[in-house]
């Protein structure tokens, strides 16, 4: 069993219950004065135990029917490696990528940017190329209620007066989208639907959903690969993964309606929803194509009982992509029995996350849609905890996502390169990128996107969000 008490809250389960959620980034200007108040803080972090109890509350009221919402707001927070180090925090975390932090790894990520005199910069938004030391994590009922806490946390911190010891750097806010794309993300695909459940707290996995042991998403628990070697502070602590992504909604929708897979008994609509399913490995409903592969099936996507019930059925070595293009997104980020099955049974458990994102921005405006162009920023903010991130989110997005050899470089057997995560790949070097076996019929299809990416990086930064002893023994004094 794992000691709930100790983990913050947005790490287990489905995370912190959020409507709306801010990611405060803060830089600290006073560091003993900041570790003095942050004793005041620790006491509003949420832990894992009353995250579980809230969301019994939130079914309770539901069952009774009752008026009104349950009003709530949470804070987590973590912070970067620069952070620690002004901190005066001692231990190395043993993550590459943290202790270099992602404004440095944004080049290797294949992040737009421009280069002068040879340096690279990425086109980020100016707050995400400043020094980030750490994130308050609000999520609430609504935007009074994360106000709400937000202000009690500045207050604590003495923002905006003489006993200041924090500097907000940024926020960004994610909100939930209301009426129909409710629980999608903006390209209009149901989300939340794949995280591996965790030994030890997810009692009952659904059907196809594999358990991992703790130590694959808490530092220092059972299956942490570095945990010897980490500081003791370290432990129940977890890696948390941001990344600002803007999505160019109408231009995804446009590339798909020009683009229609040509089948027999489809029409173009039809066609160019096949396609959207293939680039994703899902229909919109959710629907996995490894098990309904030509037509969506609403029913299927919503049953957590039947939806990740997949192992993806045609294997590399045949090179068949009738059922799923291997570089359909939710191949790539996790392959499952590409990778998991005969002949390589690869245990691939350290390269999994969870995902604990959030949608902002606004909805796709008439104009837009006219205009097939964006003209208003929305998209994801992308968060996921790993007890790795050269192992997680890093090596997911750089070794599978923007490979376009992954799979296939693995056996070496089958012909043709797989190409890239039509959502998520990008290409460091400028490359064409190309996706194949879109055509169920043609494994041989390739497919040209357009070298502006559908997701856009602006920002982001890998943190580590202590346990909750840590925070009030290390961090606070
Ligand atoms: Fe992805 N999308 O709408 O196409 N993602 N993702 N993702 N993603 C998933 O299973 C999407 C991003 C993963 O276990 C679904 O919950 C978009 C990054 C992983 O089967 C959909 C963006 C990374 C999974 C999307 C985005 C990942 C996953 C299916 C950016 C990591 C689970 C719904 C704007 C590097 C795979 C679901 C599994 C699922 C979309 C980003 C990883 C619909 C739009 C940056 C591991």
């Amino acid at each position: 069993t794992l000691d709930l008490d100790n983990i913050q809250g947005d790490i287990l389960g489905g995370g912190l219950p959020k409507k709306t959620e801010t990611f405060y980034f803060f830089e600290v200007t006073k560091v003993d004065r900041f570790r003095s108040q942050f004793s005041e803080f620790v006491p509003l972090v949420k832990t894992a135990a009353q995250v579980n109890g809230h969301r019994e509350e939130i079914y309770a009221h539901k069952q009774q029917k009752k008026p009104g919402l349950v009003t709530f707001a949470a804070v987590n927070v973590a912070f970067s490696q620069s952070g620690l180090s002004k901190l005066g925090i001692q231990g190395d975390l043993k993550d590459k990528a943290f202790t270099a932090g992602q404004l440095k790894d944004a080049q290797s990520l294949g992040d737009p940017g421009s280069t002068t005199d040879g340096k690279y910069t990425p086109d980020w938004e100016a707050g995400f190329k400043k020094e980030i030391h750490g994130v308050f994590v609000i999520a609430g009922d609504c935007h009074g209620s994360v106000t709400k806490e937000l202000h009690q946390i500045k207050h604590i911190f003495g923002v905006g007066t003489a006993h200041q010891s924090i500097h907000e750097v940024t926020h960004v806010r994610g909100d939930d989208r209301l009426g129909e794309g409710h629980k999608k993300e903006h390209f209009g695909w149901l989300d939340g639907i794949s995280n591996p459940a965790i030994d030890g707290f997810d009692e009952a996995p659904f059907p196809g959903q594999d358990s991992i042991k703790p130590g694959f998403v808490l530092a220092k628990r059972d299956g942490d690969i570095r945990g010897q070697d980490r500081p003791d502070w370290a432990i129940d602590g977890s890696f948390l993964t941001f990344r600002y992504l803007f999505q160019r909604v109408p231009e995804f929708h446009s590339f798909l309606e020009e683009n229609p897979i040509i089948l027999p008994g489809l029409s173009r609509k039809e066609g160019s929803e096949l396609l959207g399913a293939r680039l994703v490995g899902r229909w919109k409903s959710g629907a996995p194509i490894d098990v309904t592969p030509l037509h969506d099936d609403k029913e299927l996507g919503a049953d957590p009982q039947r939806n990740n019930l997949f192992e993806f059925k045609g294997s590399i070595e045949a090179n068949d992509q009738s059922r799923c293009p291997f570089a359909a997104h939710i191949r790539k980020t996790y392959p499952r029995a590409d990778l998991e099955g005969p002949p390589k049974n690869f245990n691939i458990d350290k390269n999994r996350i969870v995902r604990r994102g959030i949608q902002f921005g606004p909805e796709v405006t008439e104009q837009e849609k006219c205009e097939k162009k964006t003209h208003h920023g929305r998209g994801l903010l992308f968060a996921c905890y790993s007890s790795s991130i050269d192992d997680g989110f890093q090596f997911i997005q750089k070794s599978w996502a923007n490979d376009p050899g992954f799979p296939l470089d693995v056996t070496k057997t089958a012909t043709g390169t797989p190409g890239f995560d039509a959502i998520i790949g990008q290409s460091a070097s400028g490359s064409t990128r190309t996706v194949n076996g879109t055509n169920p019929n043609d494994p041989t299809t390739n497919i040209t996107l357009p070298n502006e990416l559908f997701v856009i990086p602006r920002g982001g930064e890998y943190f580590f969000a202590p346990s909750v002893r840590a925070l009030a023994e290390t961090f606070a004094v």
